[in-house]
């Protein structure tokens, strides 16, 4: 068998965490160490992001396939395996603000590679979003979406992690035009997560 004289180079990558084929079917907190929640923006006294302010959604807000904070109307906050809802104010309708947030909590000490996508879906309306990466609550990276953008751009990030920190996905209703509306800005996450170790031991028993 012939080997690629590139491939000791690229350190192999074994998967850790994917957001969409770890999404729990039955509503359940911590399936594959992903927890589902919120920020609650609007009553933040001092408006930044920490993680004890991770509100998880309890099972009385899951509807059998995502969880929603109303299913009536307001706050229209979602969250689901691609899709989620920031909920964001609106002129003479509301007022709060609540940004949807997957969390993962690493079960890995070492080298991980994360890969996160977030992009618009069904309409044009809106002024976009923007995604934050928390890492143990600092804020360490965001791309904002344009509400015209269906695609999106993986952003990557080489990090070391220890068992036990804390990754939080947030979408911040905040749009390209600065203001923090929510108007049919409905989008999709995707997040993987890779470790790269180091040294491979092969199993030649
Ligand atoms: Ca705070
Ligand atoms: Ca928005």
């Amino acid at each position: 068998m012939g080997r690629n004289p590139n491939e000791k180079e690229e350190a192999t990558k074994v998967l850790l965490a994917n957001s969409k084929q770890d999404w729990t079917t039955e509503g359940k907190q911590g399936y594959k160490n992903w927890y589902y929640g919120y920020f609650d923006y609007k009553n933040d006294e001092d408006k930044h992001y920490q993680t004890v302010e991770f509100i998880t959604l309890t099972s009385n807000y899951w509807t059998g396939t995502k969880w929603d904070l109303n299913q009536n109307g307001s706050p229209f906050l979602e969250v689901g395996q691609e899709q989620f809802i920031p909920s964001g104010p609106y002129p003479g309708f509301r007022t709060n603000e609540h940004w949807p947030i997957k969390r993962w909590i690493s079960p890995y000490t070492g080298t991980v590679e994360i890969n996160w996508l977030v992009h618009k879906v069904v309409s044009n309306n809106g002024n976009g979003f923007t995604g934050k990466l928390f890492i143990n609550g600092k804020h360490y990276a965001q791309q904002q979406i344009q509400a015209n953008d269906h695609q999106g751009t993986n952003k990557t990030h080489r990090i070391n992690l220890k068992k036990g920190d804390i990754l939080d996905f947030a979408i911040s209703p905040e749009g390209s035009d600065g203001k923090r509306s929510n108007h049919g800005d409905y989008g999709h996450i995707y997040i993987s997560i890779d470790a790269l170790p180091s040294t491979m031991t092969i199993n030649d028993s």
